[in-house]
């Protein structure tokens, strides 16, 4: 069976993109990038439809948001019922059910055996900003560690947590202290996972455990190039920071519900952080946030101390518990272990093949292939920009991603249809054996 999708009816981007885009470039901000400057009309479980007619094979989600696709019915159900009913009161001021529902459902889903409470807010870097504020008022202590290759968000303090400097923090310092960067374990270019833990653990005394409220974590980096660690360097992470009275915060924001294959990374390492953040894929595309973790540190603070405007917007949360429906249905989770499996099938012929494949890796709809010298590892940050952009023209869209900008990653809707996910797949394996082949030839 031959999928009919992409569907292309003009170049990429069409006409009517490029017109739009033109318009946009005298109105908008230029701070905003466009990884593919096409304008969306409509979208379904697996592709995005532009306004020249084009469909095109949906590899990004939206950065892992539309983990149930971009136009899931029950999520438009609950939020198109809950638009009939009210917008907004801010829960600050008068209360609202969902809100209640979405807290009690991740409190009983994100790991750890404890009680737990549930702050909703609206994006990622609130969620992180939000971790720092509970784990301060928590113990009382200061400092924040965080890894390298890190990235937690665009708002000030997220971006001194964030640790590649461009494009994200350029001429935009200062920014707040006391954030201390420690290594990663990365499997590829690191030391490994007992050298890594050695350095934490240095730096722990160096400064005094005292000095440290929390160390924040991504279990699988996102924007860093979907680096899973070392095995044990997680559970490390873990043991370390409670020997030392610092709280372990899991940003799940990227890794989390559903996308790789268990319904938390943490999961996959048995670890669960003192605090868990969830965005993204949490609200289906409308901005929710959360920050779950144990009852006694989240109840720290203070009264007054949490909130908002707009944290736990209702139409957000009805989408949230149309996203838990989804997530709970007993196919949901194998079918994201397949959509790996086939990910692999495709890719991981190409690093023996191919001389500048590194490194295929990830878990479950959240994969990536990273590009770099064979001998030395130098990132080839421009094959995988250009492989990225003759997939574009071929009507798949792929992000890239990495330090370097030298990885591919690969984030279907974990509802995508396999037929479309195969078609996607042989056009973007076509595309990267042609390119390097060319190269290998020409060298
Ligand atoms: N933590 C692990 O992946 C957002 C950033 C896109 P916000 N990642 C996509 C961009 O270039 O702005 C992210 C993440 C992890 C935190 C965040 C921040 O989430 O909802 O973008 O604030």
């Amino acid at each position: 069976m031959t999928s009919p999708v992409p569907h292309l009816v003009t170049d990429i981007p069409g006409p009517r993109s490029r017109q739009l885009h033109a318009e946009r470039e005298r109105a908008v901000a230029r701070g905003f990038g466009a990884a593919l400057p096409v304008f969306v009309s409509h979208a379904t479980a697996s592709t995005l439809e532009d306004v020249d007619g084009n469909i095109l094979i949906d590899l990004a989600s939206g950065i892992a948001v539309t983990s149930v696709g971009a136009a899931n019915p029950r999520v438009r159900e609950r939020v198109s019922a809950q638009l009939d009913r009210f917008t907004h009161t801010c829960f600050m001021v008068t209360e609202y059910e969902s809100f209640v529902r979405v807290a009690e459902w991740l409190n009983s889903h994100v790991p750890g055996d404890f009680d737990k409470r549930t702050a909703l807010f609206s994006t990622g870097a609130e969620a992180v900003e939000n971790a720092v504020k509970i784990a301060r008022a928590a113990t009382g202590r200061p400092g924040i560690l965080v890894v390298d290759e890190a990235y937690h968000g665009r708002s000030l303090l997220t971006m001194a947590m964030t640790a590649k400097e461009h494009p994200y923090k350029t001429s935009f310092g200062p920014f707040p202290g006391d954030v201390v960067r420690v290594p990663n374990a990365n499997p590829l270019r690191g030391e490994g996972t007992e050298a890594a833990l050695a350095a934490l653990e240095e730096t722990i005394a160096e400064h005094g455990a005292e000095a440290f409220a929390a160390l924040v974590v991504e279990p699988i980096q996102g924007e860093g190039g979907f680096v899973v660690p070392d095995a044990g360097f997680l559970a490390g992470l873990r043991r370390i920071t409670a020997e030392n009275g610092i709280l372990l915060v899991v940003d799940e924001i990227q890794a989390g519900l559903g996308r790789t294959g268990r319904l938390f990374a943490s999961e996959h390492e048995g670890i669960a952080g003192d605090l868990t953040l969830t965005a993204k894929a949490l609200g289906a595309g409308l901005p929710l946030s959360a920050v779950t973790g144990r009852a006694d540190v989240m109840d720290a603070v203070h009264i007054g101390g949490l909130g908002g405007t707009y944290a736990g917007n209702p139409l957000a949360c009805e989408a949230a518990l149309a996203v838990f429906e989804e997530l709970e249905k007993p196919e949901l989770l194998p079918d994201v272990r397949r959509i790996e499996e086939t990910i692999r099938h495709h890719l991981e012929p190409l690093e023996a093949a191919i001389d500048a494949v590194a490194d295929v890796r990830g878990r479950g709809a959240m994969m990536a292939i990273e590009f770099a010298d064979a001998e030395t590892l130098e990132p080839r940050a421009d094959l995988a920009q250009r492989i990225s952009a003759a997939c574009h023209a071929a009507g798949v869209l792929t992000l890239t991603c990495g330090t370097f900008g030298n990885v591919i990653r690969l984030l279907p809707p974990l509802v995508i249809d396999p037929v479309v996910l195969e078609r996607g797949l042989e056009i973007l394996t076509d595309i990267i054996r042609s390119t390097c082949r060319a190269e290998e030839a020409a060298a």
